[in-house]
């Protein structure tokens, strides 16, 4: 047990049920302060403060926002082209047959495509080439039956393949990270497993396949996924679009809005509202392959940080996870562990966003810490 609970339970037992009725005093207040305000309900951990992170604003229809990223396209070398003849990559070192289009920033748009859930689509995000690398990459690793959320069940919400794609691993998904942290204005040393992200995943989807309607964000603590970046691989001959059935898209009434999955196109939503709440018309799913297949990736960046929480849940971190999906033959001592470490980082890590955020661009408009 650790020190703080070990303090906690030593509290004398009146003193305890009295903080814990002032929480509860100041939390109803909050909840009715909250639906009088807004109209909504508060559906997050109370307390919990507004996104530390980046969120794009959501004004009007179509709203578009120019990106350049040094981190621009790469293609397969040419085939004529001795390894030795290639030239080393200026921003990668030695470029492993991945060439770079040209010396020039990659210019993309971001495109503003609802407002409730804020969604927001880029075409032309990754080439050709990055496409199938992660594909190639996602199949050496290995791919296996999806689970959903911590859980290391397969589950009939879920019917895809999943595969935990570090990073490291291809400098092509390196670099898209890369031009990946310049799109959401989030460092990139914090898109990193322990940090704010987790591992990208890819998905393989065979005809038929499908994920459920879902939400990403987790309410039981304050820390939650805060962004959901998806990257869509190959197009799909028919279905597998990510439907967004709560969406009210410019205050139009509740409807179903659907994104179709364009090869080389990315589509990020707010998995949070600006204010911290969690945005319930986040909800969404993969639908249903009606023929075809689809290759996509999702990578997830949590507000504040990604720690899991071992001790709540008796499981052990994810990248550990591999050889003990069983959750008897998982160690909890293990697992308290790292969590401790993951704790440990995250005030370095609160720090590091405190100064990425004082030094961010005045126009941004972040929320408080
Ligand atoms: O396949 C899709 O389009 C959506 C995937 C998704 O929702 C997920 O993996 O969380």
């Amino acid at each position: 047990m650790s020190a703080i609970e070990n303090k906690y339970t030593l509290l004398k037992p009146e003193l305890r049920e009295r903080i814990d009725d002032e929480h509860e005093r100041k939390r109803s207040q909050f909840l009715r302060d909250y639906y009088e305000n807004t109209g909504r309900p508060w559906i997050h951990f109370y307390p919990r403060d507004k996104p530390m992170h980046y969120m794009y604003p959501a004004d009007f229809e179509g709203q578009t926002w120019t990106i350049e990223s040094q981190w621009n396209h790469y293609e397969k070398c040419p085939a004529d082209a001795k390894v030795e003849e290639q030239p080393e990559d200026p921003l990668h070192g030695f470029n492993e047959g991945h060439c770079r289009v040209n010396n020039e920033p990659h210019e993309f748009d971001i495109t503003l495509l609802c407002d409730s859930p804020r969604i927001y689509q880029i075409f032309n995000f990754i080439s050709d080439h990055e496409c199938e690398e992660l594909i190639k990459t996602g199949h050496k690793t290995g791919f296996k039956r999806s689970t959903v959320a911590d859980s290391a069940d397969v589950d009939p919400t879920r019917t895809s393949e999943t595969v935990w794609v570090e990073r490291h691993l291809n400098k092509a998904i390196d670099n898209i990270l890369k031009r990946v942290s310049d799109t959401i204005h989030i460092d990139d040393s914090l898109l990193n497993m322990s940090n704010a992200a987790e591992t990208l995943q890819l998905v393989k989807y065979e005809n038929n396949q499908y994920y459920n309607y879902h939400v990403d964000y987790e309410t039981y603590r304050a820390n939650s996924r805060y962004i959901t970046f998806l990257m869509y691989l190959n197009d799909v001959e028919a279905g597998g679009q990510t439907g967004f059935r709560n969406a009210h898209c410019w205050d139009k009434g509740k409807h179903h809005f659907a994104v179709d999955p364009i090869k080389g196109s990315a589509v990020f939503f707010y998995d949070l509202l600006p204010d911290g709440n969690a945005d319930d018309r986040s909800l969404h799913s993969g639908m249903h392959i009606k023929k075809g297949h689809k290759y996509m990736t999702n990578l997830w960046i949590y507000d504040k940080c990604f720690y899991q929480d071992c001790i709540l849940h008796g499981e052990t971190p994810r990248e550990e996870q591999s050889e003990a999906t069983d959750p008897k033959k998982r160690d909890p001592n293990t697992c308290e562990a790292v969590h401790t470490s993951r704790c440990d980082k995250m005030q370095d890590y609160l720090q590091e966003c405190k100064e990425i955020r004082q030094a961010g661009p005045d126009n941004t408009d972040y929320g408080e810490l």
